[in-house]
């Protein structure tokens, strides 16, 4: 199998998680990719051109990471991430909705302020920064019991703690600001896994 992706992608750590967690590292080959500055690169496998792609041996190829993430837990790990049937599957993959979402509008807000000053919207980074902020006070009313189970939804809280933090300054002091979630990213970073992803 070929991983199409990069290393500052949230959404294609998700799936790095999961390679880690069932140690299919041997049988997924990372191609490093920047769909932006190189679309090309990306567009002959998916024509979204968005990143994390997983091209299977056949050519068939497997997108979007919530779905690349199941895929290899269900065919490699036993669904041990994520159930198969039951309330908790589905609480999971609500969660993974709510942390893509987080992701999405961040990656919104970023990219809004890396234009030049006077194209900015202050209107399109308002609706989006709020998304984020009510999501993440959401998530900070249930940090203590995050990671009560680790499951793809758990993973997918570990993405959001791994680059919000990062990329957005409104967060940049999350002890002060979500020392639940500040608390829960420590204990997170604990699993081999979750270290072994974390951006640089
Ligand atoms: N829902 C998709 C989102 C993927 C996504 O937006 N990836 C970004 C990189 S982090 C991307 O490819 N952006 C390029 C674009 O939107 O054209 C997923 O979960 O895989």
């Amino acid at each position: 199998m070929r991983l199409f992706g990069n290393a500052m992608s949230p959404y294609g750590r998700k799936v790095h998680v999961v390679i880690q967690e069932h140690g299919l590292a041997d049988k997924v080959a990372l191609v490093d990719v920047n769909p932006r500055q190189k679309p090309e690169a990306v567009i002959p496998v998916s024509a979204l051109g968005k990143i994390p792609i997983l091209v299977l041996d056949d050519g068939t190829a497997i997108k979007d990471s919530p779905i690349i993430a199941e895929y290899l837990d269900a065919e490699f790990g036993g669904s041990k991430l994520l159930p198969r049937t039951g309330l908790a599957r589905w609480k999971a993959l609500t969660r993974i909705a709510d942390c893509d979402g987080i992701i999405e509008a961040s990656i919104l807000v970023r990219n809004e302020r890396l234009r030049p000053e006077a194209q900015q919207s202050a209107d399109f980074i308002a609706w989006n920064l709020d998304k984020v902020k009510r999501t993440m006070a959401e998530l900070e009313a249930q940090a203590a019991g995050l990671d009560k189970n680790f499951d793809l939804g758990t993973i997918a809280v570990a993405c959001v703690l791994g680059y919000v933090p990062r990329r957005l300054p409104e967060f940049e002091g999350l002890a002060n600001s979500h020392p639940g979630l500040a608390a829960l990213r420590q204990r997170l970073l604990q699993r081999p896994s979750i270290a072994a992803t974390e951006p640089a």
